[in-house]
């Protein structure tokens, strides 16, 4: 391997002495400071500079800068002991940490200059950087985003989450379909991660509870794990306040180990608490479908909630200088975010730390406690929201057992008390179903009930929430419910992974503070048809599909071509969300190509479908689309007539790296979910921010994308969400007469030119009127013929260069509402309560 300068990239490169440097910041100095950590905190044998040495080094060289502002931040919180809010969330989708890092600090040009010297590239060294990717899609990417906001906004708060070792799963695609490979991320080892060994809580699982003479309970006995905090710090964009994520990893203490048992050759038996501990922390969703998966997935959940609350409240403790503080304060100091339902935990925990630990009675308990917490619904889906068997969640905690019940006697009480016209709603309405057949804890119940307010992620998912799925909690309590439209960090989604399109927006606008101000992209409005801009604003687009098309070749070895119309799709696989639409109207499309005439083919639009996602493990069906995409890939591009017109491909292990990728060279993208399905969607924002054009159904934030930006620049299709129970009854009762594209498309895919695997199956999902998996439950059938007119416009508008490199300026131009600072600055405000605590 040979550097830039053509020398070999071995050694450490001598004309640049080691000289540690944390402040650095022009070149020559950060470059010292590089080689400094290279040489003297190693991590490798000393004879080789690599680009993996290069980057190790360098993310420590931008981390002894980030420590410091870091620090001044824990102190400066600490100083003026603002009120703080802690967001718990099972899932975090950072991604490589370096760009992004060097971007907020504002050292882009510095650090390329330093790496130069010493023979890299800024770009290549970033690439070494694995993703950390501990969460599965937009709710885990929506966390981060948030996190990146809070910090650049200055308010005072933390992440909190678990430190899994393996994150998301790898996602190789073979001749089977998907195959699933554990990812390691903490192979080598994160140069990010700062192990906090004073920030240490025991956590206990299972045991009994204590009753006192004075009638007190204590929770004893069972095992106790060590929760050891992991701090990432998470930089503002050009603010000095850097913020923590704070990642806990279980562990035992040395006496944990029973040394007799070892001793006597019993090695596993003496390790067994051990061996235990390490499980909860080995893997982001573990399998649930057997009683130990689904016991494991509930330490997790608990862990998290137990670790984080003794950690907020010795935060809370450790301020008092004039003894102890009172606990009737706690809720104007701590605010707690649960994100979706998987930490709901945190409000029996709370209650049984206030009381068990700190002696309040259950009035005072439930007080703090539901003041305290506030609950984010991300989903209407029944089969995601949660809900745990009653006898497991006794056995593991018993305690926490005692005390849902007891919040769930007093509500059901009260309800009786107060609301007899919601009687009968009560088997509903209660936190514990106790079906004699499967009695379980509705989590989401229990959230709604503690909370002092439950949101939504999009306008259409708050309205429907408060329609439907919690309509009977809005009539106890109406104020209880907002909205909160999602958002996405503008820094990572175009400043970074588009610099080409950011410096075009700055020129035009003649400023950056659209990066921080993003509403003032509106800006461009007014130049939207000017030649000048739009001739600026396709070559961009033109650097970007060319990163993407070599990227594509690359990683698949399908060559497309760049002056093509670029179709995305790249979201988890979901019969909801339709990639199965996607396809067959691919399918379409190739059958109709094949029957043409070349000068008829000549006058279509070529097009690169590009497809991207993970298929849950165990999700039969959602596998079965990933194999039918790669089969229809295969045989389209490798199919002289038609793939100079055509092409699909399967963009494998889809993560957010891959997606600075594939976003910013987007023309096309879909989002096109069965309406009501979606609760926001987040990447539709991300597409749209960077001008490409969205083809999508009124679901989710479509909804308010489509009227932002408006709605002659959106493709719409489909039923609408209020339509879609009428269409169900209609598909039940026999009344569904399906478009002759949608049969025909179906034949094609089943008649074996993609291959030899049964498609049955999988099509039969789309057959029949009613039974399990049958009578096409997402619609598919009736949304399809709509579908593909909305195609049919997209290939025109396509056409009509001028026109289209209007709509797509007026994507972005419209995109401003859709910054995640704007959604955090609505949370800090309108639930949270807190206020920016800036750093001097
Ligand atoms: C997901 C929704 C998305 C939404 C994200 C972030 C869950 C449970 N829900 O539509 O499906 O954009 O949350 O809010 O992962």
């Amino acid at each position: 391997m040979s550097n830039a300068n053509g020398k070999a990239a071995t050694g450490f490169p001598d004309k640049i002495s080691a000289k540690a440097n944390p402040e650095a910041s022009e070149a020559t100095d950060i470059a010292g400071n590089i080689i400094y950590h290279a040489k003297y905190s190693p991590h490798f044998s000393p004879l080789k500079f690599g680009p993996e040495q290069a980057l190790y080094a360098t993310a420590e060289s931008l981390r002894d800068r980030l420590i410091q502002l870091w620090n001044e931040t824990y102190v400066h919180f600490n100083k003026v002991d603002p009120k703080q809010t802690y967001y718990l969330s099972m899932e975090y989708l950072q991604g490589r940490a370096l760009t992004n890092a060097i971007g907020n600090l504002d050292l882009g040009g510095p650090y390329a200059d330093a790496l130069r010297k010493l023979g890299y590239e800024l770009e290549e060294i970033a690439e070494q950087e694995k993703d950390a990717a501990l969460g599965n899609g937009g709710l885990g990417r929506l966390a981060s985003c948030f996190l990146d906001s809070m910090a650049t906004l200055n308010l005072p708060a933390w992440g909190y989450g678990l430190r899994y070792r393996h994150g998301l799963f790898k996602q190789l695609i073979t001749k089977k379909g998907q195959e699933e490979v554990a990812e390691d991320w903490l192979e080598k080892f994160s140069p990010w991660e700062i192990v906090r060994h004073d920030v240490v809580f025991p956590v206990r699982f299972f045991g009994n509870v204590e009753i006192n003479p004075d009638g007190s309970r204590k929770w004893v006995g069972g095992d106790v794990v060590q929760a050891l905090a992991y701090d990432v710090p998470i930089p503002g964009y050009k603010t000095k306040n850097t913020i923590s994520l704070r990642l806990w990893e279980a562990k035992v203490r040395a006496e944990d180990l029973d040394l007799f048992q070892f001793n006597e050759g019993e090695y596993e038996l003496a390790a067994q608490l051990r061996s235990r501990a390490q499980q909860i922390c080995t893997v982001l969703y573990p399998g649930d479908a057997t009683e130990n998966g689904k016991l494991l997935r509930l330490k997790q959940q608990f862990f998290l909630c137990s670790a984080s609350l003794q950690d907020i409240i010795s935060r809370f403790n450790e301020r008092s200088t004039e003894g102890s503080r009172k606990w009737s304060e706690f809720p104007s100091k701590v605010a707690v975010q649960m994100n979706d339902t998987h930490p709901t935990l945190a409000i029996p925990e709370l209650m049984r730390l206030v009381m068990d630990e700190n002696g309040l009675g259950w009035d005072e308990a439930w007080d703090v406690t539901s003041r305290t917490v506030g609950y984010t619904n991300h989903t209407v889906l029944p089969e995601a929201l949660e809900k745990w068997s009653q006898s497991l969640m006794r056995k593991l905690l018993p305690r926490h057992m005692e005390i849902i019940e007891e919040i769930d006697k007093r509500f059901v009480q009260t309800i009786r008390n107060t609301r007899v016209d919601l009687e009968d709603k009560l088997s509903t309405l209660s936190i514990l179903d106790n079906n004699p057949q499967k009695p379980v804890v509705r989590m989401a119940n229990l959230c709604v009930v503690s909370s002092h307010t439950v949101n939504g992620v999009a306008q259409l998912h708050s309205d429907i929430l408060k329609a439907e799925l919690f309509v009977d909690y809005v009539s106890i309590w109406p104020n209880k419910f907002q909205n909160k439209t999602n958002g996405i960090t503008p820094r990572r989604w175009l400043r970074f992974c588009s610099p080409e399109l950011s410096d075009i927006i700055t020129k035009w606008l003649k400023t950056d503070k659209w990066i921080t101000d993003l509403d003032l992209l509106t800006g461009l409005r007014q130049f939207a048809d000017n030649e000048e801009l739009q001739s600026e604003w396709a070559s961009a687009k033109a650097a970007n599909k060319q990163r993407l098309t070599q990227y594509i070749e690359r990683v698949t070895g399908v060559s497309i071509d760049p002056n093509s119309l670029f179709d995305i799709q790249v979201k988890r696989i979901h019969e909801y969300k339709r990639q199965l639409m996607n396809i067959l109207g691919v399918i379409y499309r190739f059958k109709k190509l094949k029957e043409m005439k070349p000068e008829e083919r000549k006058k279509t639009v070529p097009r690169t479908v590009m497809i991207g996602g993970k298929a849950f493990a165990t999700y039969t069906n959602a596998k079965r689309i990933v194999k039918l995409v790669n089969d229809v890939g295969d045989v389209v591009n490798s199919d002289p007539e038609v793939n100079e017109y055509l092409k699909v491909v399967f963009v494998p292990n889809y993560n957010v790296t891959v997606a600075e990728i594939l976003i910013p060279g987007s023309e096309l993208s879909q989002h096109i979910s069965t309406a009501g399905m979606e609760a926001s969607g987040t990447s539709n924002m991300k597409f749209a921010l960077n001008g490409c054009l969205i083809i999508g159904t009124l679901d989710g934030a479509n909804v308010e994308i489509r009227e932002e930006i408006g709605e002659e620049n959106f493709f719409l299709f489909g039923a609408t969400a209020d339509q879609v129970p009428r269409l169900r009854k209609e598909r039940e009762d026999g009344l569904f007469k399906p478009d002759p594209r949608f049969e025909e498309a179906k034949q094609f895919a089943k008649s074996g030119v993609f291959g030899s695997y049964d498609y049955g199956p999988l099509l039969d999902s789309l057959e029949g009127n009613t039974g399990y998996g049958r009578g096409d439950y997402f619609l598919v059938g009736y949304d399809f013929a709509s579908y593909m007119d909305a195609q049919a416009e997209v290939d025109e508008a396509y056409k009509d260069r001028k026109k289209w490199l209007m709509m797509s300026i007026l994507s972005t131009a419209g995109s401003g509402k859709f910054s995640s600072d704007r959604t955090i600055a609505q949370y800090a405000k309108e639930i949270w309560n807190i206020e920016a605590c800036p750093v001097p």
